[in-house]
């Protein structure tokens, strides 16, 4: 990627006219920007310590608080067979697959379909003792632009899902018994494909998807710091694994790449 890369532009030319129309759209072209630039930019700066590897599977976080809360942001790097980035943000966006995979999860709304590429929702976790339960409010947004790393005539775009709260007057924060959370998340992934599958229908044994998840999640209201970091190393791990076991399970049913 060249410091010039207009991901802005990239990002509105994939949109829906819908999602372009609304007047989330700033917001969400900014952000969505900014978090495919952060989530390409590697390790390189800012001190990440990796805290969990498991195969292809490596976890890296830095330790940050705000106002005495524990934010740590989360980057996650992962390789997968036989899948496509735009298989892994598919299943990631569209709502009908949440409860499939999403195991943090009590209840999830859509409170609104704002276009095929973006939806609003709201979404209550389960709690975990002692903290007060979590809700969150968020838009999500899938998007797809040219892979400038992996540049050809045929090369398979970059695809990503982003995740970024909202205040939505419909459900005020702290409203309820719940205490909302904030959250900014990247799950991005490139389609590799092997060099063998060249002038040939490719297979699925022949494509390879390198994902990049990353998350930081305000917990919005008090919680132990160490019930909060004990969680997140259990549940991000847990989360990533379930989600692409899931997804070589559905995809192995379907033959066709897309
Ligand atoms: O990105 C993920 N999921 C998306 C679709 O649901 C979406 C949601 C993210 C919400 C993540 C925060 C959920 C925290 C609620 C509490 C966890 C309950 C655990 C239940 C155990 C039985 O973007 C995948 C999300 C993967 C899981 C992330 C866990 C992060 C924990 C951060 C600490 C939250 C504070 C909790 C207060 C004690």
């Amino acid at each position: 990627q060249t410091a010039q890369t207009n991901w802005g532009e990239l990002i509105r030319a994939a949109a829906t006219n819908a999602s372009l129309k609304h007047a989330y759209w700033p917001e969400i072209e900014r952000v969505v920007a900014e978090q495919i630039r952060s989530a390409r930019m590697g390790l390189g700066k800012g001190a990440w310590q990796l805290f969990v590897e498991d195969g292809e599977m490596k976890m890296y976080r830095r330790e940050v608080e705000e106002d005495g809360l524990v934010v740590d942001p989360l980057k996650a790097t992962h390789q997968v067979k036989g899948i496509t980035g735009r298989e892994l943000c598919h299943y990631f966006f569209y709502p009908e697959y949440r409860y499939d995979w999403e195991g943090t999860l009590e209840t999830m709304n859509v409170i609104d379909k704002i276009a095929e590429d973006t939806i609003l929702f709201h979404q209550i976790h389960k709690r975990i003792w002692p903290a007060a339960q979590r809700d969150a409010t968020f838009w999500s947004h899938l998007t797809h632009v040219p892979d400038e790393e992996n540049k050809s005539e045929d090369s398979p775009h970059l695809w990503a899902t982003v995740n970024s709260s909202v205040e939505l007057p419909s459900h005020p924060p702290n409203g309820g018994k719940q205490v909302r959370i904030y959250l900014t998340i990247i799950l991005m992934g490139q389609t590799i494909i092997s060099p063998a599958a060249k002038g040939r229908e490719i297979k699925r044994d022949d494509i390879t998807c390198k994902i990049t998840y990353c998350a930081v999640v305000n917990p919005g209201g008090w919680a132990p710091s160490s019930v909060l970091r004990a969680v997140y190393k259990r549940e991000y791990p847990k989360f990533l694994k379930r989600f692409t076991a899931y997804l070589f399970a559905v995809s192995a049913a379907r033959p066709r790449v897309f």
